[in-house]
């Protein structure tokens, strides 16, 4: 379909980006991380959502170039964070189910990682609980991604299916709160307990959590009262192309 072939046009004339959206440690107050995110603006159908490409490289063959393809852009942030030094920031990249069950990430990633001479602890992957679905396909490559030094984040934690024991056996360092859950905070009882829950969770497993989706004041507030210490969102920085995030941090140190 046209749609499959634009994709492989837009990976071979470098026409995706990858935009950076700092995440906040010490209560929101210091920049720790920077999110990788893909973004592609199709000639006639505009901004496509990251799933949609993902989801179409995926059965389109192409799964494996676009992977390769971000990870490039991750890593060149790295060097450049490198290069000012600003090594100690980290750079997470998001991975969808599919393609941690059908590409060999860990191998791309760490052949990556060696040949640009960078430390894999700067890298950390972004699962879904959903990933956890399938463990057996992807217990190996996350135990060698953590053995190298590649820190493991569940994103969207909340509203997928993971358990309890998936947490310890998928070596995860880090849980992302679902942003709906931070979206209704200021009104909702019930969304203050869910996340009051998922930081007891964190702190009980010694697994950091970070609250996505902070849009104001009041969340942020309200996060730190709950003794919430990671967080992103809107409220702080959104995503912005290379450039614009390196001069982001410049200006905000
Ligand atoms: O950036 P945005 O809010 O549009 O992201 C929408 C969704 O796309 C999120 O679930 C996000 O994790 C996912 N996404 C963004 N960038 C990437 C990427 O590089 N790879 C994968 N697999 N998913 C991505
Ligand atoms: O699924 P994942 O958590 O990776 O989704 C990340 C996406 O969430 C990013 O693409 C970003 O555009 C979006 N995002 C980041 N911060 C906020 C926020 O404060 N509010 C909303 N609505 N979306 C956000
Ligand atoms: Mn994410
Ligand atoms: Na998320």
């Amino acid at each position: 379909r046209d749609i499959e072939r634009d994709v492989a046009k837009a990976l071979s004339n470098d026409a995706l980006e990858v935009w950076f959206q700092p995440i906040f440690g010490n209560g929101g107050r210091k920049i720790t991380d920077l999110e990788a995110l893909v973004r592609w603006k199709h000639p006639r159908h505009g901004w496509i959502p990251p799933t949609d490409l993902v989801a179409v490289a995926s059965f389109s063959g192409l799964a494996e170039p676009l992977f390769r393809y971000i990870l490039k852009d991750v890593c060149t942030m790295m060097q450049t964070l490198r290069a000012m030094n600003l090594g100690h920031l980290r750079v997470a990249m998001n991975m969808s189910p599919r393609e941690m069950s059908q590409l060999a990430v860990d191998d791309l990633i760490i052949a990556k990682l060696r040949k640009l001479d960078l430390p894999a602890s700067m890298l950390e992957i972004e699962i879904t609980e959903d990933t956890a679905k399938d463990i057996s396909s992807v217990q190996g490559k996350l135990a060698a991604l953590a053995k190298e030094g590649v820190r493991i984040a569940i994103d969207d934690f909340g509203v997928g299916y993971s358990s309890m024991s998936s947490l310890r056996l998928l070596h995860v360092d880090r849980i992302k709160i679902d942003r709906s859950f931070i979206y209704g905070i200021a009104e909702s009882v019930d969304d203050r307990k869910v996340v009051q829950s998922i930081l007891g969770l964190g702190k009980s497993l010694g697994i950091e959590v970070v609250a996505e989706g902070v849009e104001t004041e009041a969340d942020l507030r309200i996060l730190r009262q709950l003794g919430c210490v990671t967080m992103q969102g809107h409220y702080f920085a959104k995503p912005m192309p290379h450039h614009e995030a390196i001069d982001w941090i410049n200006q905000s140190r």
